[in-house]
């Protein structure tokens, strides 16, 4: 017979179990979830077999993916934004492809180097705001093939070397665009590259519709597209619906996200924040609410720049980043880790050092991330929890991420009262206090590890009378 604590207990367990079930997208059906028929009924649900939907949850498994910054601008060493920030005139900076030669450009190099990250994709600029293009379009000559000694295309062989090694290629494309004519009427950027004060702005939708299907229809499969600069001229008619049916149709798996830092719109398959992890907005930018609908990604810079900034020394520690990735993770975000090649084609080393460091640590804790979605405890003090589906009908697994150095004991929510919680790789169970309706985890230093304290907290077997028993 049931007691009535009994009865409070299977209450707790199951809030816990609804919560896991929820989490891996078992329980809600797109209808139950109020959407539409049409684009915005795109689901994660695991139920969904559209490639689309196989689509995010890869992405949502995916976790790391490295970010690259180059053009034109890298052969300044003041990143990206350098056209606009020193008022280049257009007939300027335009003698700046002519001396573009990335000969130690070795496109197998940066994949691996991706891959030695433990990234799963790579999301390249192919045109930035300075409107140079790093591909062969045939709707322009201000491109990498046809204007610069190089002569070749890096996303070409980008693509194929990501094909090769089995990593995702995402597309930035920026809609702001500093040297097109048509981009007209002008946003809030640009204003200093000596245009004349004319242009039609249909004829740039055209144009930049037209790239957007040339990404799509000329190197294989892609992961997505990743847009930014709407923000420079929010009101005008883009017609993204149209951009995103075009790249839904012609690449079914591609997803797509747009850096505008406004709630998502209709055909946006991941919500993108810059700079800051969901829910935070340090940098002034990220005003937009975290979608519960869509799979969500946070970029970040390694040092300060985006592009190659020869004076930027002020790199994050490996332990910095890999505390970003957790704490992407522990909300259920992709970290998008930025890296500025130099002109040559090759990546400085201390990103390389960082990005090695990094899949190091993937490489002996990557099951408690890769594959995982945020876990049942919001982020906290202590840091953060993240979750992975039981298989075969096993209890689902919640790990504890303290990132916390000193914590000597943690607070749990009531519900952990009978998990059994020991540290990744050790086979002790640590204790567990019930203290005023709450759980305290006692944390001994030797339970420690550096840059994460990884805990491993199986719920009790769905059975009444559970005892948990400690693994093997
Ligand atoms: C944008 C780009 O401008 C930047 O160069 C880089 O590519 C980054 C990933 O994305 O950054 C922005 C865009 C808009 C604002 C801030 C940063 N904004 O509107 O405040």
């Amino acid at each position: 017979m049931s007691t009535p604590r009994r009865d409070e207990t299977r209450g707790r367990r199951s809030a816990v179990g609804l919560f896991l079930a929820l989490l891996f997208g078992l329980a809600i059906s797109p209808a139950a979830r109020g959407q539409a028929a049409g684009e915005s009924s795109r689901t994660t649900d695991q139920g969904d077999r559209t490639p689309n939907a196989i689509a995010r949850r890869w992405f949502q498994d995916a976790k790391l993916g490295m970010f690259v910054h180059w053009g034109v601008y890298s052969l300044l060493g003041k990143g990206e934004w350098v056209m606009n920030n020193d008022k280049i005139p257009i007939a300027e900076y335009q003698k700046l492809p002519p001396t573009f030669n990335p000969t130690k450009f070795d496109a197998e190099a940066w994949v691996k180097l991706a891959k030695s990250a433990g990234a799963r994709y790579i999301t390249i600029t192919t045109k930035h705001h300075d409107g140079f293009c790093m591909f062969d379009s045939k709707l322009t000559d201000y491109d990498i093939v046809d204007a610069t000694p190089y002569g070749k295309d890096p996303i070409k062989a980008l693509a194929d070397a990501c094909h090769k090694n089995g990593i995702k290629l995402f597309f930035y494309y920026s809609l702001l665009d500093w040297r097109h004519p048509d981009y007209y009427p002008r946003g809030k950027t640009g204003q200093h590259a000596g245009r004349e004060e004319k242009g039609d702005w249909k004829k740039y939708v055209e144009y930049y519709q037209g790239q957007v299907r040339e990404l799509c229809a000329n190197y294989g499969e892609i992961g997505g597209l990743w847009f930014d600069g709407w923000w420079d001229n929010p009101d005008a008619d883009w017609d993204l619906e149209g951009t995103y049916k075009l790249i839904h149709e012609l690449q079914p798996g591609a997803l797509v996200g747009n850096n505008h830092h406004v709630a998502p719109f209709p055909g946006e398959d991941f919500q993108i924040f810059e700079q800051d992890l969901p829910g935070k907005n340090s940098a002034g930018f990220n005003k937009a609410e975290v979608t519960a609908e869509l799979p969500l990604e946070t970029c970040l810079t390694m040092n300060r720049s985006w592009g190659y900034n020869a004076t930027d020394d002020a790199f994050k520690s490996v332990e910095e980043i890999v505390h970003a990735l957790l704490g992407a993770a522990g909300r259920g975000a992709n970290l998008l880790l930025n890296v500025g090649p130099k002109p040559d084609g090759t990546i400085p080393a201390e990103s390389v050092e960082r990005l090695q460091g990094v899949g190091r640590w993937l490489e002996a804790n990557g099951k408690t991330v890769y594959e995982t979605r945020r876990g049942p405890i919001p982020p906290t003090d202590w840091g953060v929890s993240t979750a992975r589906e039981g298989r075969g009908g096993e209890a689902p697994t919640v790990y504890l991420h303290v990132l916390k150095a000193d914590a000597a004991e943690i607070e749990l929510p009531e519900e952990f009262a009978k998990f059994l919680v020991m540290p990744l790789g050790k086979p002790s169970p640590l204790k567990l206090e019930t203290k005023a309706g709450a759980v305290q985890l006692v944390l001994p230093a030797d339970a420690r590890t550096p840059v994460d304290t990884i805990l491993v907290a199986t719920p009790p077997a769905p059975t009444d009378d559970a005892v948990p028993v400690p693994l093997e």
